[in-house]
C-alpha cells in the first residue's frame, strides 16, 4: 500500500471560536498550526483564509500571507480552498489559484449545506478546472454526493483535468451524503482504480471513516474544518492532536506515513 497522506483542514469557513476556542484565524496562527500538523505527520494543509474580523475571505492577499508564512516554516503542501463560504461568488472563490499553489480544491457539484446551498454549476466547475489547468494547479476533486464523481469524469472527457485524479470524499455534511462506512465504500467503488482518494468525515464520522481509509489504501483528512471534537463531548486541543491520533492508528496498523515530498510523488505534483 502507498504511504498514508494526512491532510489537516485547519480552519474551514463555518467554524467559529465559539465552537472551538483554539481555531487558528490569522495568517500567523494558521502557519503555526500548519507547522504543528507537519511535525505531527501531516503532508498537506487545506486552508481557508479569514479576514481581520475572523470572517471567511477569499482575498488572495490573505492567502498569499498564509502561504508565505507556512513556507518559512516547512515544506508541507499548501492547498487553498476554492470552495470558500456558501455566500462567496465564483470569481471571489477562484482568487487563491492566482498564487499557483501546488493544489487547490475543486468542488464538482451543488448540494445542500446545512440550511444553505453550496452552489457549483457545470459552468463554474468547468471555469475552475480550466483556470487550474492553465496555472498548473492540481485539483483535489471535492465529492459531497455521488453525482459529483460523474461530473469529474466529464471534466476528464473534456480534457479540463489530467488523470489520475485525486478525490476527497466529504461525507456527513448535513443535507448531503451521510458519513457511514457503506457510503464511503460505495463512493470508493465508483472511481477508477488508478485515481487516489482521501476522506473527510464530518463530525462524528471523521474517525471511523479515517480508519476505513487507512485499511482500504485511501488517505485521510482531519481537522477543525470537519470536526472540532477529540471524542464525544470533549473538544480537541489542536488540529495537531487530531493528526497525531491518525498517525498512531496508522502505525499500529502497519501503514507508513508520507512526508510532504512523498505525498508529492504519490499525487504527481
Ligand atoms: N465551506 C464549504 C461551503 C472547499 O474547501 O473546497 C466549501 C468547502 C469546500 O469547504
Ligand atoms: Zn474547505
Amino acid at each position: 500500500m502507498e504511504k498514508l497522506i494526512i491532510t489537516a483542514a485547519l480552519t474551514g469557513a463555518e467554524v467559529t471560536r465559539e465552537n472551538q476556542p483554539n481555531l487558528p484565524l490569522t495568517p500567523l496562527e494558521i502557519a503555526d498550526e500548519a507547522y504543528a500538523c507537519y511535525k505531527a505527520g501531516a503532508s498537506i494543509v487545506h486552508i481557508h483564509a479569514r479576514d481581520t474580523e475572523g470572517k471567511p475571505t477569499q482575498d488572495k492577499e490573505v492567502y498569499r500571507a498564509i502561504k508565505e508564512a507556512i513556507a518559512l516554516k516547512c515544506n508541507i503542501i499548501f492547498q487553498p480552498s476554492t470552495g470558500g463560504a456558501v455566500w462567496h461568488g465564483p470569481d471571489e472563490r477562484l482568487q487563491p489559484v492566482d498564487l499557483k499553489p501546488e493544489m487547490a480544491t475543486l468542488s464538482c457539484g451543488t448540494c445542500n449545506f446545512g440550511d444553505d446551498v453550496f452552489m457549483n454549476s457545470e459552468a463554474f466547475i468547468e471555469k475552475f478546472a480550466s483556470r487550474m489547468l492553465e496555472m498548473g494547479v492540481k485539483p483535489e476533486i471535492e465529492v459531497f454526493e455521488r453525482g459529483m464523481i460523474e461530473n469529474a469524469k466529464k471534466l476528464v472527457k473534456k480534457g479540463l483535468v489530467k488523470e489520475p485524479l485525486h478525490v476527497d470524499f466529504v461525507l456527513g455534511v448535513p443535507g448531503a451524503c451521510p458519513g457511514t462506512p457503506e457510503d464511503l465504500m460505495y463512493m470508493v467503488n465508483q472511481i477508477p482504480k488508478n485515481w487516489t482518494w482521501t476522506v473527510a468525515g464530518i463530525g462524528r464520522s471523521e474517525l471511523p471513516l479515517a480508519v476505513m481509509a487507512i485499511i482500504l489504501g485511501g488517505h485521510v483528512r482531519v481537522g477543525f474544518e470537519d470536526n472540532v471534537y477529540y471524542e464525544k463531548g470533549v473538544l480537541a486541543s489542536s488540529n495537531a492532536q487530531l493528526v497525531e491520533r491518525i498517525v498512531r492508528i496508522a502505525k499500529e496498523m502497519g501503514r507508513e506515513i508520507a512526508s510532504p515530498d512523498e505525498a508529492r510523488q504519490i499525487l504527481g505534483l
